[in-house]
């Protein structure tokens, strides 16, 4: 499936231009969001659930009291795909 491509190098850092406050860790993007308080944290965690559930594709979720953390690879291709952009472009929208 050409979703499933690892991206280059080259690509990613194209992907991430237009995707606004991902970076690049490695074979993860990265994105960290601070909420004003852990309720509003726990809304954004189930809202990403959606959209992990709609993607059939799943985050690292990572939640320090206001601030969420998430990281995205593609586990069955071994690094940064087109699933894992994609993903990223949902959960901006949700901001
Ligand atoms: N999520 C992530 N982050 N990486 C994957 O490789 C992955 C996934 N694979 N969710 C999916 C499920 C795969 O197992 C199913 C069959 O699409």
């Amino acid at each position: 499936m050409a979703v499933l491509r690892k991206l280059s190098t080259d690509e990613i850092s194209a992907a991430l231009r237009g995707l606004s406050d991902w970076s690049r860790d490695g074979d993860h993007i990265v994105r960290e969001v601070r909420f004003g308080d852990f309720d509003q944290a726990m809304v954004f965690v189930n809202r990403v659930a959606d959209v992990a559930r709609a993607h059939d594709h799943h985050p690292e979720l990572y939640n320090v009291y206001n601030r969420v953390t998430l990281r995205m690879t593609t586990h069955d291709a071994g690094g940064i795909t087109e699933r894992d952009i994609r993903f990223a472009v949902a959960v901006n929208a949700l901001l």
